[in-house]
């Protein structure tokens, strides 16, 4: 009767445990390389070809992974890629690291998921570890992920081992990256913890082990939910203040002096990325099959939501007061990123108000240093990123979506007629140019 935890254990301490990581984009390809400069052997598994080939070039497409640091782990043999599925047959580690975004509906598209553990289960044997990645509703490690894995012959716990621990990867933080952000991992089985946590300690700084998946899932939401809640509240603040005529970003620095029990968030554009936007409502759309309404998320995903409409109208209100209809008048954003010094523009709100400017009208241009071209998206046409003094010297109105360090405010505001600052980016700079937030 062979001891598959024992076995096991023992090929994660001697590194020589093969690890595969399955989805190779922003969380899955820095785990790669942790694992490999510890020293194991890790193949990466996606179904996009052009990923794997660059990979096994020795190229990063990932912001965060230089290229210096993938191509001599690929040169040594420790990284290799591929797009069969087959290569879990070889592997005694599986992390899954693939998209969970929401359909139209709102819910949870769990394809990604899915077509991934489907792919792999064919090739499942005893003695593996698998683990789940991907930020999704409590029980689907449970309830989805173990039935596709699960035979009368192989048990969680006993012929392989299951966990759940969500990814923490923050793009773009240079100081906290894959390696020294503690690690929560829960299991199906107590020996399922065990594994999982022994696992990522010999890669990893911190390892944070819970009592279940469910717990592990819920930790993330939580997480994020926080912030996606309490994002929403100073929006709320901001429009507040707004109608008041407070300066809502004066109130929130004098607010974050209190040195305990206040944590500054900051009114912005609207709420953009795969995380905060999306991982909500994955708690939401299950907590509603427990009979239970998530009422702050959707209150915080309305008032997050209603931000592009409130710039749009300060931007047609501050034309206005300059006897320009919005209609016909050169709009130019800076930034259309989701958030500052990145180049995702996933769910960012920039879209949504080029959306709303296009449909009243305004000549739209951009200038983004992180997102050289927009595709055309079936609203706004594909657009180029322009230089942003010389756009902001031709334009009615400049509109700061994006706050990224590499503009110059000071040479851009002295061009500009008007400027929109949606992120505080001229913060101490007075002009009767600026409408702030
Ligand atoms: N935003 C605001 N006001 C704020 C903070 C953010 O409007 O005070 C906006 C941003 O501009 C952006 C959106 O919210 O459009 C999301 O910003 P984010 O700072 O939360 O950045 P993300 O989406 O990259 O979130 C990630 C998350 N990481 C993971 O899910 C593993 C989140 O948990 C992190 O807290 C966050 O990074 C971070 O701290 O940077």
């Amino acid at each position: 009767m062979i001891n598959y935890f024992e076995e096991l254990k023992r090929k994660i301490e001697s590194k020589t445990a093969r690890v595969g990581v399955v989805g190779l984009g922003y969380v899955g390809l820095p785990l790669v390389v942790e694992f490999a400069e510890a020293g194991f052997d890790v193949t990466g598994i996606d179904i996009d070809q052009s990923k794997v080939d660059a990979i096994n070039r020795g190229e990063s497409y990932i912001q965060d992974i230089p290229t210096d640091v993938l191509a001599p782990l690929v040169r040594a043999g420790k990284v290799t890629a591929t797009a069969d599925f087959a290569a879990a047959a070889s592997l005694d580690t599986l992390n899954i690291c693939v998209p969970t975004p929401l359909r139209k509906t709102k819910d949870p598209d769990m394809s990604y998921i899915v077509n991934a553990c489907q792919a792999l289960a064919r090739h499942f044997h005893p003695g593996t570890l698998v683990i789940l990645e991907s930020t999704t509703y409590p029980g689907t490690t449970n309830e989805l992920m173990l039935p596709m894995f699960e035979t009368p012959d192989m048990k969680a716990g006993e012929q392989f081992f299951m966990c759940f621990s969500p990814e923490r990867v923050d793009p773009g933080n240079a100081k906290f990256q894959t390696r020294n952000i503690p690690k929560v991992v829960g299991g199906i089985t107590a020996a399922c913890t065990e594994m999982g946590a022994l696992f990522y300690s010999q890669a990893l700084d911190t390892v944070v082990p819970v009592s279940s998946t469910r717990v592990a899932e819920m930790v993330k939401l939580l997480e994020n939910t926080f912030r996606m809640i309490n994002i929403g509240l100073a929006n709320e603040i901001a429009l507040m203040c707004d109608r008041m005529g407070i300066n809502v970003w004066e109130v929130i620095d004098a607010a974050a002096t209190k040195p305990f029990g206040f944590m500054p968030f900051y009114p912005g554009p609207g709420l953009g990325g795969h995380c905060i936007p999306i991982d909500p409502f994955y708690l939401s759309w299950k907590t509603k099959q427990a009979g239970i309404e998530a009422r702050f998320i959707e209150l915080a995903g309305y008032i997050n939501g209603s931000m592009p409409h409130f710039v749009v109208d300060k931007i047609q209100n501050a034309l206005n007061d300059h006897s320009k209809p919005l209609k016909g008048s050169k709009v130019h954003l800076l930034g259309v990123a989701y958030k500052r010094d990145i180049d995702d523009v996933r769910e960012s709100p920039a879209l949504d108000i080029m959306h709303l400017l296009d449909k009243r009208g305004a000549a739209l241009s951009y200038s983004d240093p992180y997102v050289p071209k927009l595709q055309a998206d079936g609203v706004v046409p594909e657009m180029r990123s322009m230089d942003a003094e010389t756009a902001a010297a031709a334009s009615d109105c400049v509109v700061i979506v994006t706050d990224h360090k590499s503009f110059d405010y000071g040479k851009i505001l002295e061009k500009a007629r008007l400027i929109v600052d949606t992120r505080n980016a001229l913060k101490g700079r007075e002009s009767a140019k600026i409408v702030r937030l």
